[in-house]
């Protein structure tokens, strides 16, 4: 017949007050005597404390930062019969008449204050999700490695040491061997020299803004300029604005570009490519998909414009008008941004000469796109007013050489300047 027990801390030394820095089991779990319940961390040492039975959980009685010694209650389990628990030290287990005692013991505890600072916290939190021994996580807390980023080959998807090893090399592969050495921000106290306000990031600046750390840190950023002559295409654009209006939507240059990007990435496949993740192979894509910077009142969001090599340039300027509205009023859905292969920001509608865009990773180059000007230029012997379009293309120079970038935005800019091409 099944029988409740209620599970103790067992002998621990002579650690007192040790912190609870993992559950491995849930309510409900079914698990086999041996299994790791918690995991108990002393300043001297980790423990995995394992089941003294094989059993259902009914109830978990202690949490994550909880402090606990000798005797604290950790859980209670449905375990199959007497059989099993004459094999089961005295000392670890009580039954139920005795258990309010234990629950008492257990509340007289006090709770403490586990985690003294809050990276260690917020580390300890990402990881607390994971299945990994004590030293695995006591090392991956040290050189602050997030143990989600791995994949367990452990029994139960339990992370080992040597998963742990293998991520650590590759990291270390892909960083070229170096890792970022920098000294810390200095924490300022700025009303010491003004009045202040302190306004809580969006949700989408956190998010983009570590991407673009890590997309800014990690990939070695060449920009290349250049300057399109776009009066034929302002012409051609002028001609059919009206029309693109009464359709509801608005023939940006943005819309040529698109196009024009699309023949590019045509012409030189490497730009439309990844990176494996272990820096070893170029992934060539055969699609051609677009990401748009957009900008929002909450920050940057790219949404992609798919398939932009099988789309008329109407077509394209719905969508562009669908996907930035979607975008301003946070209705992009996670597909609507994913699977881009280059990207293109404008800037244009705005102003500026030139800026170095930060490449959208895995892709491995983007084109930042500024103000048009009038510009007097040299051609046929005699100046000339045209309507120049700056262009910056900031690529990855462990996939690209400068002088494909430079054929590319080369090409780049004779497309736009002969539009009839796009044809060809
Ligand atoms: N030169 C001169 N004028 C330009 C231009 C350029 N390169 N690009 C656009 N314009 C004009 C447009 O033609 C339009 O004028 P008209 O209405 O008279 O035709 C006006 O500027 C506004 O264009 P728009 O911004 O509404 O449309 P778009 O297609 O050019 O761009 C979008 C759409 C969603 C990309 C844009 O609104 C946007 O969000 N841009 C910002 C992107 C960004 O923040 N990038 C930075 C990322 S890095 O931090």
């Amino acid at each position: 017949m099944a029988v409740i027990k209620t599970v103790l801390v067992p002998n621990i030394g002579d650690a007192h007050d040790v912190d609870v820095i993992e559950i491995s089991v849930s309510v409900g779990d079914n698990i086999e005597a041996d299994d790791t319940l918690i995991t108990l961390e002393s300043e001297k040492a980790s423990m995995d404390i394992p089941s003294p039975y094989s059993g259902i959980i009914k109830s978990l009685d202690i949490k994550v930062g909880d402090k606990v010694s000798q005797g604290s209650q950790v859980l209670t389990m449905e375990v199959a019969g007497e059989s099993d628990l004459e094999s089961a030290s005295k000392e670890e287990v009580i039954d139920e008449s005795q258990k309010e005692e234990q629950v008492k013991k257990a509340e007289s505890t006090e709770p403490a204050k586990v985690i003294e600072s809050d990276s260690e916290k917020a580390q300890l939190d990402t990881n607390a999700d994971t299945y990994a021994s004590p030293v695995v996580r006591r090392v991956a807390r040290e050189f602050d490695i997030d143990l989600n980023q791995i994949n367990g080959t452990g029994r139960k998807g339990r992370i080992t040491k040597e998963d742990l090893q293998s991520y650590v090399k590759s990291r270390i592969a892909q960083g070229g061997g170096s890792g970022l050495s920098v000294i810390d921000m200095p924490d300022i106290d700025f009303s010491k020299f003004g009045e202040v306000e302190t306004k809580p990031l969006s949700r989408i600046k956190k998010y983009s803004a570590a991407n673009l750390h890590r997309n800014w840190v990690s990939i070695p950023h060449v920009t290349q300029f250049d300057e399109a002559d776009i009066t034929e295409m302002e012409n051609f654009r002028q001609a059919h604005k009206a029309h693109a209006e009464k359709e509801g939507f608005k023939l940006t240059p943005l819309v040529f570009l698109l196009k024009v990007a699309a023949k590019c990435l045509q012409k030189f496949p490497d730009f439309n490519a990844s990176l494996s993740k272990d820096g070893q192979n170029l992934i060539l894509k055969k699609y051609i998909n677009i990401g748009v910077a957009v900008d929002t009142p909450d920050g940057l969001v790219v949404p992609v414009v798919k398939n932009v090599d099988q789309k008329g340039l109407f077509e394209l300027a719905k969508e562009l008008v669908e996907l930035s509205k979607k975008a301003r009023e946070k209705k992009l859905m996670p597909d609507d941004m994913a699977g881009s292969c280059f990207a293109i920001s404008s800037l244009g509608g705005i102003g500026g000469t030139a800026f170095t865009p930060i490449i959208n990773a895995p892709d491995v180059a983007i084109l930042g796109v500024s103000k048009s000007q009038m510009k007097p230029i040299y051609k046929d012997g005699e100046f000339e007013a045209r309507l120049m379009l700056p262009l910056s293309l900031s690529y990855d120079h462990r996939v690209i050489d400068g002088a494909a970038a430079a054929r590319f935005i080369t090409h780049f800019s004779k497309l736009l300047g002969e539009i009839s091409l796009l044809l060809l």
